[in-house]
């Protein structure tokens, strides 16, 4: 959506408050032992108290609040009586709305003490982040963001995922611009507006450059490597980007 109004900025900015201290919560309650799907409830909880919905729910049906992912899984993983161990990879993504506005935001972490290459691709990713919003300004091509992500990834010995994207967001989950591409695309010459406003997520991996959906439906796979996403909402104003969900 391009955000007109004041009603508009104070919508976006709640529903971005309410998921950045769902995922902050989730992120501190992730301890070996804990389940997925307690993670779940603790996020079902927090979206009740404060009148908001879940958008996977809501707009899409999914078996979850949240989505969480583990190791092998990178994206949309269900949660479960799946048990968190010591140095797994845990990808928590929130997205939500309330009053018709949404937020999404999501985060890899290592649990405790892991491997070297994860807590790597988790750096990378928060690295590629903050690359890529210093291209995120109205009147720039939406592929500065891509080409800035993918060059940070190349510099570390890294790949990006190809077939995820970030997207617009705002009075949907996923709105217009459809895709916001971890790689530089030729072939898209769109233009960021001002007071547009996007879900910008990094995707970095060890190796592969695609997932593959499982047989669950949901599920987002890679065959051998690891993947970190990190993903705020962003309002793209000609001030500074404000960013909803930090
Ligand atoms: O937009 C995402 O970040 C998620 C969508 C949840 S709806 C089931 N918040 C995302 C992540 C990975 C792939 C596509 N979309
Ligand atoms: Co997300
Ligand atoms: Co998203």
């Amino acid at each position: 959506m391009i955000a007109k109004t004041e009603e508009d900025f104070n919508g976006l900015k709640e529903i971005g408050k309410i998921c950045g201290a769902i995922r902050d919560e989730l992120v501190q309650c992730t301890k070996p032992g804990i389940t997925t799907k307690e993670l779940d409830e603790i996020a079902e909880e927090m979206f009740k108290k404060a009148g908001a919905q879940s958008a996977p729910k809501g707009e899409y049906d999914f078996p979850g609040i949240t989505c969480i992912s583990i190791n092998e899984e990178v994206a949309h993983g269900i949660p479960s009586e799946r048990i968190i161990q010591e140095g797994d990879l845990v990808n928590i993504d929130v997205s939500g709305s309330k009053n018709g506005y949404f937020a999404d935001t999501g985060i890899s972490f290592v649990v405790g003490k892991g491997d070297k290459t994860l807590q790597k691709i988790c750096d990378v990713a928060k690295e590629a982040f903050d690359a890529g919003l210093e291209k995120a300004k109205p009147g720039s091509k939406k592929s500065a963001l891509g080409k800035a992500v993918h060059n940070v990834a190349k510099r570390h010995g890294l790949t990006v995922i190809k077939n995820l994207t970030g997207h617009g967001v705002g009075r949907s989950i996923h709105e217009a611009p459809e895709h916001i591409f971890n790689y530089f695309s030729r072939w898209d010459d769109e233009i960021l507006q001002d007071r547009m406003v996007i879900a910008f997520e990094p995707f970095i991996s060890t190796f592969e450059e695609e997932v593959f959906q499982s047989e669950d439906g949901w599920t987002f796979l890679t065959d051998e490597s690891f993947v970190a996403q990190y993903e705020h909402t962003i309002i793209l104003t000609k001030e500074g980007p404000i960013i909803t969900t930090l």
